[in-house]
């Protein structure tokens, strides 16, 4: 019979190091978890892992097979208009979970949120909305109480991209809600889960862990561990304002920068990790490595934000022209401002 990692849920095997799963042959019979996860729980080691996004999506067929309800976890740090897209692939009813509230500063309401969500014109199979805290324990009663308003069997899926929080909120709720503990592995590396995950709760429910969607455009594929960890906010955020003339630049240290090319004088908020050095220069002073990004322009009609997808955002008060300079590869979209 096989058996699964416990952490990620990789089919453990004893034949090649490379592959998931792996534990040494003479732990076998007593590992419950795969080397990887082993290593990460107790020496906080990290492994990159190269995932393909088809498993996710053939996960997410076989989900809209079903007639469970399904928990849509995204980022509150990473929210973009995009949210709707893994809607082609699920036609059940959803709860969008909209995570990691304690990242982001109290001065943003939690209704000016929702605002922002209903304004996209979700699809219909979104039922309700969440916005929750793993970590603070914001949101999770409420969470729990529409789980099982709307559960219509007894596994409830929960899937999303990687990182969005999913296997954190699974062991959070166990912890609540159950008379036993999960111990799920979860890392701020993307591709921490590798394989399906059926967690009881109680009699009545299920919670399945699933590996996330790869967001191939989100900063955190392009920087190494060290940098992924000061990129990562941890506690909320301290937005940080400059007042702008045009011929200025905002550089977050050598990872991206914003010039200021046209427009009156104007207000710039930026919300980043607090572990980030964030500077206001003359745009003739900028660093030569930016040469090397790519390059984005943005015509802002004012009270809008900048959004650089993993790494953060810059609120821009009033109308003008900005130009941005990020890692090829990395999405950076504008949207109407959450404060
Ligand atoms: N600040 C904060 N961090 C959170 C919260 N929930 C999860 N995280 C962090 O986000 C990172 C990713 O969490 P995971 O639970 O591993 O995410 P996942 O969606 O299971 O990711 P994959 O398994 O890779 O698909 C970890 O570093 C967590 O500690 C939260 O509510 N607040
Ligand atoms: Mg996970």
């Amino acid at each position: 019979m096989t058996k699964k990692c416990l952490g990620c849920g990789s089919v453990l095997q004893t034949e090649n190091r490379e592959l998931d799963g792996y534990v040494e042959e003479k732990d076998y019979s007593i590992a419950n978890l795969c080397r990887r996860c082993f290593r990460m729980k107790y020496y906080g080691e990290f492994h990159f892992i190269e995932r393909k996004n088809d498993e996710f999506i053939d996960i997410l067929k076989g989900v809209s097979e079903t007639n469970s309800l399904v928990l849509y976890l995204v980022d509150l740090f990473t929210l973009t208009n995009n949210i709707d897209n893994i809607n082609k692939y699920l036609k059940n009813d959803t709860i969008l979970v909209i995570t990691k509230r304690d990242i982001m500063p109290k001065s943003i309401n939690n209704d000016k949120i929702l605002q922002y969500i209903r304004n996209l014109n979700t699809s219909k199979n979104i039922k309700d909305i969440e916005i929750i805290s793993s970590v603070n324990n914001d949101g999770l009663d409420e969470l729990y109480n529409k789980i099982k308003k709307y559960q219509t069997e007894k596994l409830v899926y929960v899937v999303g991209n990687t990182n969005a929080g999913k296997s954190t909120l699974i062991n959070k709720m166990m912890k609540n809600y159950s008379t036993t503990d999960s111990a799920i592995t979860t890392s701020i590396l993307p591709a921490t889960t590798l394989g399906q995950m059926n967690i009881q709760l109680d009699k009545t429910l299920t919670l399945v862990d699933t590996p996330g969607l790869i967001d191939e455009s989100s900063f955190s594929n392009y920087v190494d561990i060290k940098i992924l960890k000061r990129i990562t906010p941890k506690k909320e955020i301290k937005p940080k304002t400059f007042q702008l003339k045009v011929g200025k630049t905002i550089e977050v240290e050598n990872l991206i920068r914003i010039d200021y090319l046209g427009g009156n004088k104007n207000s710039f908020t930026s919300y980043f990790s607090n572990d980030l050095r964030i500077n206001q220069i003359n745009v003739s002073t900028h660093k030569k490595e930016f040469l090397e990004h790519e390059k984005y322009i943005f015509d802002v009609k004012g009270r809008e934000d900048i959004v650089i997808n993993g790494l953060g955002y810059i609120k821009i008060v009033d109308p003008g022209t900005v130009t941005v300079y990020v890692p090829k590869g990395v999405s950076v979209v504008k949207r109407d401002s959450l404060v």
